[in-house]
């Protein structure tokens, strides 16, 4: 049956949170395990920042270069959009496809220096659309406790706040909210039982495009 299973696509797989949600914890942990039962997976996480674009982001996000909010907006997707005959030719090969960050985080970012939802959601029309997301639900108070922030540009309390909310307007049914402040197994766990359950009915079913 497994077997079966396996012939189909593979499944697309995106985390999302606020910065300190333990989000690349469960997004590794899920990769690790996907491979210690063998299956074929690959581990992506955008901002890419290995690329040209992803090199001008990483520059703007440590501060060291200002960009246009507008123009910013644009390279992160664009960042995305470079990634994704890699990301088709690895789902049409059957492998399992983990994303760290993904399309929502362009729109929650932007769109939480007061940009338009619509507006921000424009350029990454067209993206493979995930099968799953699961978003890491951590408060803004919660996270803090966690240590402080890091240096780079978004990492502050006032904003992470205002981007949870516009991560709230998004959620839609493929979202798995998971309480990020339970013990990072038990969240794992969680999270693996989700996919282990859906991923056959997924993997027969064609990717749709956001
Ligand atoms: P990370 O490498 O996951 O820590 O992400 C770096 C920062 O960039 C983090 O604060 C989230 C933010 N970010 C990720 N994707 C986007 C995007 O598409 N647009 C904007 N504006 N910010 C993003
Ligand atoms: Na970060
Ligand atoms: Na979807």
């Amino acid at each position: 049956m497994s077997s079966v299973a396996r012939r189909g696509r593979g499944i697309l797989v995106v985390f999302e949170g606020c910065d300190r949600s333990g989000k690349s914890t469960q997004c590794r942990m899920l990769v690790d395990y996907l491979k210690s039962i063998g299956r074929d997976v690959a581990h992506l996480r955008f901002p890419d920042r290995t690329t040209a674009i992803g090199q001008s982001i990483n520059d703007y996000l440590q501060g060291t270069t200002e960009l246009e909010d507008h123009a910013i907006h644009l390279l992160f997707s664009a960042n995305r959009w470079e990634s994704v005959p890699r990301i088709k030719q690895l789902l049409d090969n059957g492998t399992f496809v983990v994303v760290d960050r993904y399309a929502f985080s362009g729109v929650a970012f932007t769109a939480a220096k007061g940009y338009d939802v619509t507006w921000c959601k424009n350029p990454d029309r067209g993206l493979p659309d995930p099968d799953l997301i699961f978003y890491l639900d951590i408060s803004t108070k919660d996270a803090q406790t966690r240590g402080s922030y890091g240096e780079e540009r978004y990492e502050k309390a006032e904003f992470q706040e205002r981007v949870a909310e516009i991560y709230e307007q998004l959620k839609s049914n493929d979202w798995k909210v998971v309480d990020a402040m339970k013990d990072k197994n038990e969240i794992h766990e969680e999270i693996r039982n989700t996919l282990l359950e859906l991923e056959e009915q997924f993997s027969k079913t064609p990717l749709k495009r956001l």
